[in-house]
């Protein structure tokens, strides 16, 4: 019997439902936490507003959409039977392969019985004197449970701009955050496409092989670095299995979660003919590691400046025409100070015949008209529209939850000169709540799966020690909160990231949202440490208590 039957009791028309935890969201954290909880004993129900289990790999579905960490290690950690056993096909996964992995994960693991697919969380209210939250679904559904656990991810709130004329505009449009599940067939048509952030560069090439005629309209122009996909190799894939003990280890102890050696020499430390070559080969092997090629390139602006300048001298060499290169080389920012995108053939699709460049910077969207998009310079007819537009980062998917805490106090109130969180964890105010890679964590910046794991252990952890003592209620203190708000703002200064002012890093990208610098940036490996002596002493930073034994205190 699952915990849905055990906990369910009907009043009237409505069905409330108890659960000692309840998780939001069905991808990569969801899951892991589902049989976290499970493991403790506890009953535990995870509500997904999709039809199935994958969280954003389920909704970005688009053209071109794969994974920008590799295989081996964008993937959980905690059954060595499950990374035994599993076979990835390529180097970076397609979103459908990844896909089949977490279905693969719900179904060893027989997690699909406490997951309530088609079931979005529209309200989440903490019940002060009963010590417990109170969830309300789209569908009218309402549960109670002690602890409420989001898994919500960082990137699934979808950004469309709200530009003048969009609803008259006769054909069809999408999101890539949103994707049809039936897919959308470009063949013969003239399609759009806004944004060139690591989503559209992903799908311009795809979608240029099949378009009769593809548009860009890029608003700023971005860095790329080659993947270089390929096939797994088997005895690399057999190499790794043997070592996964080791990978797993530096992937936790790293700075951005993968298993990659950094180049310990600055690169102005080397002779300009050795920097280049240093350059050519990670340009060859491809993909993240790039930013590996010296210590010091996201942190040292003229460090950087040669690895920018290298890119940049690859799009010119690769863009055969020199106005069309000019527009999609980048200045505005230093290279991986946005999250750095990775591609197959992104820039080598602008020599083909059938794609054009907009500039619309120079050139800003001024409306959509029923047959296209209007710039200040033209009018571009279009038979569809696919917004790369990016998502309401790290909060928005927090905010649309509508979550009141202590007081009736609303995360929206609470975070509305941006967000406030103690070790990405807890946000004061808000107890017995847990976040999964919330802002003030690493999350995006790092291999999400380790970050997700970690945060899943340490939060278990957590609530195995509250229940081994008695306790029932956490909360993350004011100045613990303070504190790291300000280490999490010390530690992007200490970075190139903040220099990226169009970055949603910051928010930028969403009008009207508080620039803020969101993640975590002072590495995956101190912040473990940072979480792991906070529990060691006792959780410090929160304050634990039993209700009972406080009121029996103050009675
Ligand atoms: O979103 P983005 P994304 N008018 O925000 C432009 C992860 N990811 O979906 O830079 C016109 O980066 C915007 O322009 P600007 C990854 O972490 C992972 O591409 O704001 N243009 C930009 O060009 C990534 O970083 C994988 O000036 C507008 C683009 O749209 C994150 O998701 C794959 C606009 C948005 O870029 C987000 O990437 C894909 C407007 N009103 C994504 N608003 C993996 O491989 C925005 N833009 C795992």
């Amino acid at each position: 019997m699952s915990s849905l039957q055990q906990n369910t009791r009907e009043t009237g028309a409505e069905s409330v439902r108890e659960f000692d935890a309840i998780v939001v969201g069905a991808g990569f954290a969801g899951l892991y936490q589902l049989l976290s909880l499970r493991e403790l004993g506890l009953s535990a129900r995870v509500l997904e507003a999709g039809d199935g289990v994958g969280g954003t790999w389920y909704w970005n579905r688009y053209p071109g959409a794969r994974c920008d960490s590799e295989s081996y290690y964008y993937s959980y950690s905690f059954s060595d039977e499950l990374q035994q056993e599993w076979e990835w096909t390529e180097r970076y996964p397609e979103q459908p392969e990844i896909m089949r992995y977490l279905n693969y994960v719900a179904d060893k693991f027989d997690l699909r019985p406490d997951i309530q697919l088609e079931t979005r969380v529209t309200e989440a209210r903490f019940d002060e004197d009963a010590n417990r939250w109170e969830i309300r679904t789209e569908g009218g559904e309402r549960f109670f449970t002690q602890f409420l656990i989001t898994a919500v991810g960082c990137l699934s709130a979808a950004n469309v701009p709200d530009i003048k004329g969009l609803e008259s505009f006769e054909g069809d449009w999408h999101h890539t955050g949103g994707w049809p599940h039936e897919g959308v067939d470009f063949t013969g048509k003239r399609v759009g496409v806004v944004g060139t952030g690591s989503t559209g560069i992903q799908a311009i090439p795809a979608i240029a092989e099949q378009a009769a005629h593809l548009t860009v309209f890029q608003r700023t122009a971005n860095y790329s670095v080659p993947a270089r996909n390929a096939p797994m190799d088997p005895e690399f894939q057999e190499e790794v299995k043997e070592n996964y003990g080791e990978i797993r280890r530096k992937q936790r102890e790293s700075i951005n979660g993968h298993p990659f050696d950094i180049n310990e020499q600055s690169a102005l430390e080397v002779p300009e003919e050795e920097r280049q070559a240093t350059y050519e080969a990670a340009w060859e092997t491809g993909g993240l590691q790039f930013r590996a090629a010296f210590s010091d390139l996201v942190v040292n602006k003229e460090a950087n400046d040669t690895a920018s300048e290298f890119i940049r001298d690859k799009i010119r060499d690769t863009v055969e025409d020199p106005e069309t290169a000019e527009k999609l080389t980048p200045y505005d920012h230093p290279f991986a100070s946005k999250r750095p995108p990775i591609d197959t053939g992104y820039f080598e699709t602008f020599n083909r015949d059938n794609v054009t460049l907009v500039d619309i910077k120079s050139s800003p969207i001024e409306e959509i008209t029923p047959k296209g998009i209007r710039t200040t310079d033209a009018e571009y007819e279009l038979d569809s529209i696919v917004f790369a537009t990016g998502f309401d980062a790290l909060t928005g998917p927090l905010l649309n939850l509508n979550i009141r805490g202590k007081g009736g106090l609303s995360l929206k109130e609470k975070w509305s000169d941006g967000p406030r969180m103690y070790l990405g964890l807890q946000t004061a105010g808000f107890p017995n709540m847990f976040t999964i890679t919330g802002p003030g964590s690493p999350s995006v910046l790092t291999n999400m799966p380790t970050n997700i794991e970690q945060h899943v252990e340490w939060i278990s952890d957590c609530i195995q020690y509250m229940r081994e003592r008695g306790l029932d209620h956490i909360e993350a203190t004011v100045d613990a909160e303070e504190a790291w708000v300000e280490h999490v703002n010390e530690a992007a200064d200490r970075t190139l990231l903040p220099l990226a002012k169009s970055s949603w890093y910051l928010g930028a990208n969403v009008p009207g949202k508080p620039r803020v610098f969101m993640p975590y940036a002072g590495g995956l490996g101190t912040y473990i440490q940072k979480c792991d002596h906070a529990a060691a002493k006792g959780y410090e930073g929160f304050d634990l208590t039993s209700r009972a034994v406080a009121a029996e205190r103050q009675g």
